[in-house]
């Protein structure tokens, strides 16, 4: 088994074509090779800059142009980003990801994100931060401040794409992820399922995402959250098992990335979320919020790795052995 960026599009889809069963095999096969098996990454969310964004996302409840009755927020202050990053620790997270609602950042705001970031970094824990579409020198400055992930998605295939946002383009996204690794930080890029595409445009997505010059580190999988007053409110729910496959395909085709099941977990059963673990699922976003809208309790969740025996990793550098998520009421 190797690593491979030569994927075709017909072999991608291909894969979507095997029996689920059949996929699922080989999914959790790979998964064995290449990543710790009942081991699951563990990332907190916090929205540091909320609502109001310029840009027209027919998914997302920030957008300036949908009334979707969300309160907006300016950039948080640094004391509270950190009090909020010390309660993700103590419950358990290793990964702390901060999200603004920016077309890309302004230098003032990057300077106050840059603070945000070594003193989460300082806490000991992995970061993580999304703000849009970043230059080269920025991508720099922010992986000085000592940011290890950036995440930016594709979102979709280039085909479907325009059908959801027009005011940029897959090109200035491509444009980021390459800024993003070439200033050497750990790419998170992945996408979302359910907004009306067709299988091709999942295979789409994929292929593109397992082509780039490397593989990004870390893929979440979105599944689309419904919001009332976007486009996509009233979107057609997804097969759940055509959700399953695509986490099953990315696996396969990224065997060394993290796949993320994301956005979504607060519509999904127990049982669904145990056969995305099955196919290939390896990180979660813990605490009862992702941006704006909603996420398992905590509470629920400890208990569904404790029925799975799933373990949360463990930081990087700590010490082998079990770790355990603690209760994140304040997370
Ligand atoms: N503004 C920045 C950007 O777009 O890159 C960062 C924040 S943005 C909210 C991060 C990602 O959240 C989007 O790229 C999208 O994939 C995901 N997202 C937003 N709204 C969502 C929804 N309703 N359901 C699922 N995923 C969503
Ligand atoms: C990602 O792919 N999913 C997260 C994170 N990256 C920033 C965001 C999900 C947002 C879901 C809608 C919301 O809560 O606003
Ligand atoms: Fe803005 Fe990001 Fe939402 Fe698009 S996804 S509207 S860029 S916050």
């Amino acid at each position: 088994m190797k690593v491979r960026t030569d994927w075709s599009l017909g072999e991608v889809e291909a894969l979507f074509a095997l029996p689920f069963m059949d996929l699922l095999y080989e999914a959790q096969t790979v998964h064995r090779h290449f990543q710790i098996a009942n081991s699951v990454q563990v990332s907190t969310l916090l929205s540091i800059k909320t609502g109001a964004c310029p840009e027209d996302c027919a998914y997302c409840p920030q957008s300036v142009r949908y009334d979707t009755g969300l309160e907006t927020e300016e950039l948080m202050e640094l004391e509270d980003v950190m009090r909020r990053a010390s309660a993700a620790q103590q419950a358990g997270a290793t990964r702390f990801c901060m999200g603004a609602a920016y077309r890309s950042p302004k230098p003032k705001d990057l300077r106050k994100v840059i603070a945000m970031i070594r003193g989460v970094k300082a806490l000991g824990l992995e970061t993580c931060a999304t703000l849009g579409m970043v230059s080269p020198q920025q991508a720099h400055e922010l992986k000085a401040a000592g940011l290890d992930y950036y995440n930016h998605n594709l979102d979709t295939s280039p085909q479907y794409y325009d059908q959801i946002i027009g005011t940029r383009t897959y090109q200035d996204r491509l444009d980021t992820l390459q800024a993003v690794r070439e200033a050497g930080m750990n790419v998170c890029c992945g996408g979302i399922v359910g907004m009306g595409e067709t299988p091709a445009d999942r295979a789409g997505l994929l292929h593109v995402l397992a082509t780039l010059p490397e593989h990004p580190q870390s893929v979440p999988v979105n599944q689309l959250v419904r919001v009332a007053g976007t486009p996509l409110a009233d979107a057609a729910p997804l097969d759940p098992f055509d959700f399953v496959r695509t986490v099953a395909v990315a696996r396969i085709l990224m065997p060394r990335a993290h796949v993320r099941l994301s956005a979504g977990r607060g519509e999904m059963s127990d049982e669904l979320q145990a056969l995305c673990f099955l196919a290939g699922a390896n990180s979660i976003f813990y605490g009862e919020k992702l941006l704006t809208t909603g996420n398992p309790d905590t509470l629920h969740d400890r208990r569904l790795f404790e029925r799975l025996q799933i373990r949360a990793e463990a930081p990087p550098g700590a010490a082998a052995g079990p770790t355990r998520m603690a209760h994140a009421a304040t997370a």
